[in-house]
């Protein structure tokens, strides 16, 4: 096989054992890479019913056959797992030099089962791996931890870890890396915490096994060339993801107090042309050339770099209107590995439960030093952080008096950022996405307001959400690269079978990537129903109450709400397009169809399958 080195590592820390594995080239043809692997070792070596902070749960690191190749924003890795916080599949996309390493190093995957006895982390390097002594690091917060290994490995070693949140298992912690990128949004960094592993050390001098080396080259010069002639190059490297903060609030989406509002009274003050005059430095991801992490200096003289999903989970969610402190917020939660999207969600959860009395803290809208307390606090599940760092959808459950009614989230995975009382399509986005309510997978909010039919929750809807799924949740997730090029700049998809031919020597289109994407979704979807058997309904792919019972009361759509008959409606729309039945399952017609027909038997074995 070119393009794929065809080999994983699997880590059994129990046994202190390494070993390095051929895979089948079954797994390569059908599943590609990245979230594909993941999904098919869960779904064959995962026991249904594991605890997911127990030894036996998967934590799996994968990358695809274009991650590391000098190709446009190849730098990225999937981390998955059966997730702590909803019981289903979870997974994030994290940019480090890690992922070069570990292609680097020879293999495609690194998939870790287990629990060692103390602190350890892996290392691995050409062909070789080992388990080694982090009782020194344990404790640390990312940063130092990650400096200390760098101390001792060299700069160009590729680190992801966890902080401090991982280690005490909050469910809402995700794995980190380079001071700023993250992934791993569904608890990742609380099954790392569960295995005792603080990191994994990558360093990789091979060549990557290309099919055609020079065409690949050749498609490499043209595509970062391509890049840097697209017309908003130089808009996005001036704001990056940031520039979403002025759309949202002019579009009335911007997630305020807890997802009630859609519109900030203080949305200036933390927007991308208030960060443009103050950024000191750009961070970003190995191979890219449109590099997006735009660093400023906190309220307390340190550097935080800035994405808007950050700064408006930390910002006008919890009513916090001055950029420099969201700024401190946002790298605590990098220095302590937390998700900002659900600690920024879990904060704004536990100020209005505060103002509806129904936690006794002493916290208001917008209180900086409260919220820096209640992070610290979420991460050592402490005092009212052990209940928040379960995730919002257990800690309604256990405050009771009706906070489910304001907690944010699908599936028991908090909600990225944005309001959708008046986004039927973007609500259907969240309900459906393969990991609990993330934005990642189909991010169809600005398609749906520039139709100017966005109170509209016509079939068409369901239509781009299914064809997002496939190129953002699909593809990108599965050959692992960067999707900003495409959908930021307009870098045009035909370039990726090109990419794929050149690295792999497989003829490919974009219609067979699509079918790819729907492959993945339907095992996602099996290994979720097989998780959840008899409790598994269409309800759970709905989005929060709150947009259903609570219209905006503030701005230019003040009145709107979600209509429950009519989501209700364009997700059986989605479900009969998907070839899924009206549970949301796929059928077995569906899953022979997709080349899933022994996923299909298994799955028949939890659940009937129509
Ligand atoms: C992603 C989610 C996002 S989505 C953001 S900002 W975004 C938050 N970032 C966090 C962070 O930072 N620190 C932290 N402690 N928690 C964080 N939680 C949030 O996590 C990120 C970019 C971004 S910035 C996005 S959209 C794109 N995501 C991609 C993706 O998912 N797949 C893909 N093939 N390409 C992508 N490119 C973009 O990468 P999760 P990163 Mg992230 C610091 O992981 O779990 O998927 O959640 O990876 O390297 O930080 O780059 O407005
Ligand atoms: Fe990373 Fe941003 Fe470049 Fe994507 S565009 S690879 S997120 S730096």
């Amino acid at each position: 096989m070119k393009g794929w080195n065809g080999r994983l590592l699997r880590v059994d820390l129990t046994k202190g054992k390494t070993a390095f594995q051929e895979y089948s080239s079954d797994l390569a043809t059908r599943f590609v890479g990245g979230r594909g692997f993941a999904v098919k070792l869960l779904w064959d070596e995962l026991t249904p019913g594991t605890n997911p902070l127990s030894p036996e749960n998967m934590l799996i690191f994968a990358t695809g056959p274009l991650t590391g190749f000098i190709l446009p924003n190849s730098g990225k890795m999937v981390v998955a797992s059966k997730s702590p916080l909803t019981g289903g599949y979870g997974d994030g996309n994290v940019g480090t030099q890690a992922s070069v390493n570990l292609r680097r190093s020879g293999i495609d995957a690194v998939v870790i089962t287990g629990r060692a006895e103390r602190p350890s982390y892996l290392f691995v390097e050409d062909g070789r791996a080992e388990i080694r002594d982090a009782a020194d690091l344990w404790g640390l917060d990312a940063f130092k931890a990650e400096r200390r290994l760098k101390e001792e490995h060299g700069r160009e070693a590729g680190v992801v870890l966890i902080g401090p949140a991982g280690e005490n298992q909050a469910r809402i912690a995700t794995v980190v890396s380079q001071e700023g990128r993250a992934g791993g949004r569904p608890g990742m960094g609380a099954v790392m915490g569960s295995k005792n592993l603080k990191a994994l050390v990558f360093h990789g001098t091979r060549e990557l096994p290309a099919a055609d080396p020079s065409r690949l080259k050749e498609l490499g010069r043209e595509g970062y060339q391509a890049i840097l002639g697209k017309d908003r190059y130089g808009f996005w490297k001036r704001q990056g993801t940031m520039a979403t903060v002025e759309w949202c609030q002019e579009h009335s989406t911007l997630p305020t107090y807890n997802c009630r509002e859609g519109v900030f009274d203080e949305a200036d003050a933390i927007s991308g042309t208030t960060m443009e005059k103050m950024v000191i430095k750009q961070r970003g991801c190995p191979n890219c050339n449109m590099i997006c992490g735009n660093v400023i200096e906190d309220s307390e003289g340190r550097e935080s770099e800035l994405d808007y999903e950050n700064v408006t989970m930390l910002g006008s969610d919890i009513g916090l209107g001055d950029l420099r402190k969201v700024a401190t917020l946002n790298r605590m939660c990098d220095e302590l590995g937390l998700d900002t999207i659900s600690a920024g969600s879990a904060v704004a959860f536990a100020m209005e439960a505060a103002e509806k009395k129904l936690i006794d803290l002493d916290i208001g809208w917008g209180d900086f030093d409260g919220a820096k307390a209640l992070l610290a606090d979420i991460a050592h599940m402490r005092g009212h952080g052990a209940t928040l760092g379960l995730g919002v959808k257990a800690a309604a459950e256990k405050i009771g008096g009706g906070a489910d009614g304001f907690a944010i989230h699908v599936k028991g995975l908090e909600c990225s950022a944005y309001a959708c009382h008046l986004c039927p399509g973007m609500a259907l986005s969240f309900g459906t996405s393969p990991i609990g309510a993330h934005h990642k997978d189909a991010w169809v909010i600005s398609w749906e307001i520039s139709t100017g039919k966005r109170a509209e929750y016509n079939p068409e809807k369901a239509d781009k959400v299914i064809e997002f799924q496939r190129i953002r949740g699909g593809m990108f997730e599965a050959l692992v690269t960067c999707r900003f090029p495409w959908i930021e700049l307009g870098f045009e998809l035909d370039w990726y079978p090109k990419y794929f031919e050149a690295a792999t020597g497989v003829k490919t289109s974009l219609d067979e990537l699509w079918a790819l994407g729907d492959r993945v979704y339907a095992l996602i979807r099996a290994f979720w129903v097989r998780e959840f058997g008899d409790d598994w309904s269409r309800q759970m792919d709905y989005p929060p109450k709150r947009w259903f019972d609570e219209p905006l009361t503030k701005g230019p759509l003040k009145g709107s709400h979600l209509d429950r008959d009519k989501y209700d409606k364009l997700l059986q729309a989605y479900y009969d397009k998907r070839g899924w039945d009206d549970r949301g399952i796929p059928t077995k017609a569906t899953m022979d169809r997709l080349n899933l027909s022994a996923e299909a038997a298994e799955l028949a074995k939890y659940v009937k399958l129509n």
